[in-house]
């Protein structure tokens, strides 16, 4: 595949701002040409030159150090200019403007990284760990997303695909062959070959699942009723005081947020108003705006005042009914109950004092382990919602093929599983992916990248 676009761009691959050294990025044709025109001479391949950049009317514009990649050995594929300038905002802007002058064009949001997928120098899941690396929140989540632009999640999924290949035209061999189907499909080689490949989907999941806790983290709401102690609860497990805590039933209105962090996992805490029915005007509205977060939450903890919980059926019920819920029975310092978790008749349940910080442990070694996270080694790959939704889909098929094989015992429909399943993996490394969802993913990158 080659990029179909046959103009050259160009972009700060620089944050904005000033700093010690600015880059501009070439990327096509013309760079060749730019780099005579502004270098004097274009640099030899990969050496870096140190030298004046000059404008059109040869004015030294700054002096810096230039490199130049050949295509096809470059980042995108294409002939690559990196002019390496000080780091001023209108210095940069006026190279810029004069690779523009010199026939390049200013690259749209990722359209360097998808010059590389296209000409087949990254494919997609690399790509997108080339973003996650940038924007990575912890030290886990960075080595995850190395791992994924290395290409190891990448492997892993093409030789699934591989897999999947051998054995879809194993059975559409069988096909053609009616008068050798009845035996094929009694054959415990396919059935073997399908579980092996529903293993190394499962495996991948539970990689793929950690690496999306990593990248996107997991999202709290803390819920109940005023005085219950869900600011307390915030600042206990923040370890500073994020929201104000006073005696007075209703200190909480505005959604307080907090990112913190859980051995690597990012943990987004959103602090909520009280649920009461309160003729208060603020209040009325901080509650409406608890009801709306809780709906976006990955889970709710519900804060009670142990010592006096109310009626809990009731404050059950007006939490949304899809959103898994933690009870937390917070204020065991005044009522005396034991710190720790308990599956009850609640569900799940934990035992703690926000003010002394008996139980917090117990707390977070629970949404540890309702994350399913576990430690992070080798088999993690910062990974997308986007790609554990392929991989849920290739599995679906593949047990649905299972199925296939065992009660209907068609070999078209086991087929047409295995094709499905195929088409689900292709999506995540790129190899069946629409232009619409090319777009989506690349504009959300930064301009330069
Ligand atoms: N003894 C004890 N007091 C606590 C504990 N947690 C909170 N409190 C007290 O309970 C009162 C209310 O705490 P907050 O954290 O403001 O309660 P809240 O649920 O955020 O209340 P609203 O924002 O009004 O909905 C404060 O006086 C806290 O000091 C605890 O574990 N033990
Ligand atoms: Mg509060």
């Amino acid at each position: 595949m080659v990029a179909d676009s046959h103009d050259t761009i160009c972009a700060i691959a620089t944050p904005a701002g000033r700093g010690g050294v600015g880059i501009v990025r070439v990327s096509g044709p013309a760079a060749s040409r730019i780099a005579d025109r502004v270098l004097g001479k274009k640099p030899p391949p990969r050496m870096a030159r140190y030298g004046a950049f000059r404008d059109a009317g040869g004015e030294v514009i700054d002096e810096g150090i230039a490199l130049f990649f050949p295509g096809p050995g470059s980042f995108t594929g294409e002939d690559v200019l990196e002019l390496q300038a000080h780091g001023g905002p209108v210095l940069l802007d006026m190279l810029l403007r004069l690779c523009v002058s010199l026939g390049a064009r200013i690259a749209e949001p990722g359209e360097i990284s998808r010059r590389a997928f296209l000409n087949g120098k990254l494919d997609l899941a690399q790509t997108e760990a080339v973003a996650d690396l940038i924007d990575s929140a912890t030290e886990q989540a960075v080595r995850a997303a190395a791992r994924s632009l290395s290409g190891v999640f990448s492997k892993r999924v093409r030789e699934m695909l591989d897999g999947l290949i051998g054995l879809r035209s194993y059975v559409e061999a069988a096909i053609d062959f009616p008068e050798e189907e009845v035996d094929f499909l009694a054959d415990d080689r396919l059935a073997n070959d399908l579980d092996d490949l529903l293993g190394c989907v499962d495996s991948l999941l539970d990689g793929a699942q950690q690496g999306r806790l990593l990248r996107d983290g997991l999202t709290l709401v803390l819920a109940g009723r005023p005085n219950a102690g869900k600011s307390s609860l915030l600042n206990a497990l923040a370890g500073y005081d994020a929201a104000i805590v006073t005696p007075v039933p209703g200190t909480t209105r505005d959604l307080v947020r907090e990112q913190l962090s859980l051995d690597g996992m990012p943990l987004h805490i959103v602090d909520t108003a009280g649920l009461t029915e309160s003729p208060d005007i603020v209040e009325a509205e901080g509650v409406r705006r608890a009801r709306a977060q809780m709906r976006e939450a990955d889970r709710v903890l519900l804060v009670l005042d142990d010592t006096k919980p109310g009626n809990i059926t009731a404050l059950l019920n007006e939490l949304p009914g899809d959103i898994p819920v933690t009870t937390v029975r917070n204020k065991i310092d005044l009522s005396g109950a034991e710190p720790g978790f308990e599956h009850d008749g609640w569900g799940d349940t934990v035992r703690l004092s926000a003010t002394t910080g008996a139980g917090l442990d117990a707390l977070r070694e629970h949404l540890r382990a309702v994350a399913g996270f576990h430690d992070t080694g080798e088999g993690t790959f910062l990974a997308r919602t986007r790609h554990l939704d392929a991989l849920k889909r290739a599995r679906e098929h593949l047990v649905s093929g299972k199925t296939q094989l065992r009660e209907t015992r068609s070999g078209e429909l086991l087929a047409e599983d295995l094709r499905q399943a195929q088409n689900a993996l292709g999506e995540i490394t790129g190899e069946f992916t629409s232009d619409d969802l090319l777009g989506s993913i690349f504009s959300s990158f930064c301009i330069g990248k």
